[in-house]
């Protein structure tokens, strides 16, 4: 005979804790630096409902067209040109933190460059 004993841990497994489970937002090629582009906002659940997380951009970044402010979830560009013809789609992955070290949460924001220019005249 088996005995079985279930133990229900509550385990991080890196589900998002973000308000939603994934982010969109379409932004104009050529866009200037410092241009709001999206707002991540978090919960800590288990631990204390009112513990806002960190954030931090951890893929999709690695040219730094994205800025991330950790505290307040307000993604922006920077100065970093947007090209739509280089690039059409970005996909960032975006950890949310309890402390420097400690992922929580991670969650997908999809990036969609619009196209501005036609071309060189
Ligand atoms: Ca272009
Ligand atoms: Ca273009």
């Amino acid at each position: 005979m088996f005995q079985v004993l279930v133990v229900v841990e509550n385990v991080n497994d890196n589900a998002p804790l973000t308000e939603l489970a994934a982010y969109t937002a379409a932004i104009p090629e050529n866009s200037s630096g410092g241009k709001w582009v999206a707002q991540l906002q978090a919960w800590d659940l288990d631990r204390d409902p009112q513990q806002r997380l960190k954030f931090r951009i951890s893929a999709g970044n690695p040219e730094n067209f994205f800025a991330l402010d950790p505290d307040t979830g307000v993604l922006t560009t920077t100065g970093r040109k947007l090209d739509r013809e280089k690039q059409a789609e970005h996909i960032l992955e975006v950890y949310q933190l309890r402390h420097p070290l400690e992922t929580l949460g991670s969650t997908e924001i999809m990036l969609r460059i619009i196209n501005c220019d036609f071309g060189v005249l």
